[in-house]
């Protein structure tokens, strides 16, 4: 006795609709934006950090800045490859102040980035600790894959 050649479809068909939830439910919301305005530029905009979001790494090209106006460019690379099912189909950059309590609250960020993308995000940092992080969470077949716990998160610091 055979299984029925359609049950490898059917996989298939599972893990292509459980990819989808996942991409809706992490903010594909971004058609239309306005706001960055620089979303088809294919090189970074003058002065940007670059922050490539692979996985399972948030890596700046800078680790620090000084304070004012800051400009991320967000890139999603193709120069990396992802395991069969092991998610980051989307990652999103948020950047997030670390307070006095220790606990980090959001400044900025930029969702739903499908690998090829890129965005840039402008904000004006104050001095301080900042962690640049993926927040991720999207479910693979059964499991529930965070990205900040898989590793996509980095200390930024800002300097007076
Ligand atoms: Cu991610």
């Amino acid at each position: 006795m055979h299984l029925p050649p359609l049950r490898a479809g059917g996989v298939a068909t599972l893990a292509f609709v459980a990819l989808a939830l996942a991409a809706s439910a992490c903010g594909g919301d971004n058609p239309g934006k306005t706001d960055g305005g620089m979303a088809s530029m294919q090189d970074a905009p003058e002065g940007a950090i670059r922050v490539d979001l692979v996985n399972w790494a948030v890596k700046p090209a800078q680790a620090s800045i000084k304070a004012g106006e800051v400009t991320f460019w967000a890139v999603h690379t193709m120069e990396h490859m992802h395991g069969e099912n092991e998610g980051g189909a989307t990652h999103d950059l948020q950047v997030m102040k670390r307070g006095s309590d220790g606990a980090l609250s959001l400044v900025g960020q930029v969702q739903g980035l499908r690998m090829g993308d890129e965005e840039s995000l402008t904000l004006t940092l104050e001095p301080g600790e900042y962690e640049l992080a993926c927040n991720v969470v999207e479910k693979v077949g059964d499991q529930a894959i965070g990205h900040y716990a898989k590793g996509m998160h980095t200390t930024f610091t800002v300097t007076a």
